[in-house]
């Protein structure tokens, strides 16, 4: 029997290539060429799988074309790139892959929002560039983070993950704000005093240092713009590591320029890898090129969940993540 058709939108370890090989006729992408719409529609023809990393516009136009695909897997958590109604409507499973980046994009999250609060960027290119002359009285005084208030805007896993950092070690109090709050026991499980949810007027207000991790949808396209930094202390910090289009990017380079908020930590942007211009001539934001998830442990583990789904799509198990579960019932997918 034929094997069904595998495309790999991007590189990915080799290991994982030869697990696919066992059980799809997988067309590889080794030299990590991102393949644009009719690079990606030309190259699926005939495929019933597609390996995705997020980048690739896996557009309602694309299944239309490719009646034959069966499966999008995704190695991220962030699924924004996929239509995924248009998916459903035909059928093909979608797979994210959540859970296994968690802690490791806390880490980043963490650490970004620190580096942000005591300006490390902006210190190490002051000592980079010769600067370093002499001990002063103020120089780089950012704010603390120890005993500050910590908003978290989007309190799923990598938000709840955050916020027990925030709390349990370095004693900070946690507001934050999600469409739905969360069950009384998981609020109290984020740290000794808890976490407690408040509108969004309230964590702008409140937040010394606030930190986005919500997905990114339509509703929530520039969820912070100029009216919602206008709300934030100038003393603030804002941290993304959710997805470019949750911020204004310009509204935000302005209120940094302007210094209505102190400092900016970003991972994502609007326009990725593209860098506003704006943001890349301020001395207060940290900018980092999308790396939340970027250790080798979970990379290895992220690329595993999306070879997991594929291989339970064609071997008749239960695809362990998948986005739009309401098309399990039309299985098997692929065989
Ligand atoms: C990826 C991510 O590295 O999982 C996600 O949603 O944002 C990251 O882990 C990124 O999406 C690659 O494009």
């Amino acid at each position: 029997m034929n094997k069904p058709g595998l495309l790999m939108a991007r590189a990915v370890f080799p290991e994982a290539l030869a697990r696919l090989r066992q059980h799809f006729e997988v067309e590889p992408n080794d030299d990590d060429t991102e393949y644009g719409f009719d690079e990606l529609s030309r190259r699926l023809s005939g495929k019933q799988a597609l390996f995705s990393t997020a980048g690739e516009p896996v557009t309602a136009a694309l299944f239309e074309a490719h009646p034959q695909l069966r499966a999008v897997c995704l190695m991220t958590v962030g699924y924004n790139n996929v239509d995924v109604a248009a998916a459903t409507a035909r059928g093909v499973l979608v797979t994210n892959a959540p859970g296994v980046l968690t802690e490791t994009t806390a880490d980043l999250g963490f650490a970004l929002m620190m580096a942000t609060a005591r300006r490390m960027g902006e210190a190490e290119r002051f000592l980079r560039s010769g600067q370093w002359t002499k001990w002063r009285y103020d120089l780089l005084t950012g704010s603390d983070v120890h005993g500050a208030t910590l908003g978290i805007l989007g309190m799923g896993r990598i938000g709840q993950a955050i916020a027990r950092r925030g709390a349990l070690g370095f004693g900070m109090k946690v507001v934050y704000h999600n469409r739905t709050p969360l069950a009384p026991e998981a609020e109290a499980g984020i740290g000794p005093a808890g976490a407690r949810w408040v509108d969004k007027a309230t964590l702008l207000r409140d937040s010394d240092h606030l930190v986005l991790v919500l997905p990114y949808t339509r509703g929530n396209h520039h969820a912070i713009g100029a009216a919602e930094l206008a709300q934030m202390k100038p003393t603030a910090t804002l941290t993304n590591v959710a997805r470019g289009g949750i911020v204004d990017d310009a509204a935000l380079a302005a209120a940094l320029r302007e210094r209505r908020i102190a400092a900016a930590g970003l991972d994502v942007f609007e326009d990725e890898p593209n860098v506003h211009p704006a943001l890349l001539e301020l001395p207060n934001v940290v900018l980092l090129p999308h790396i939340g998830s970027a250790t080798e442990a979970t990379r290895r583990r992220m690329v595993d969940c999306a070879v997991d789904n594929l291989v339970a799509a064609v071997t008749g198990g239960t695809p362990p993540t998948p986005v739009n579960p309401e098309v399990l019932p039309l299985a098997p997918w692929l065989r």
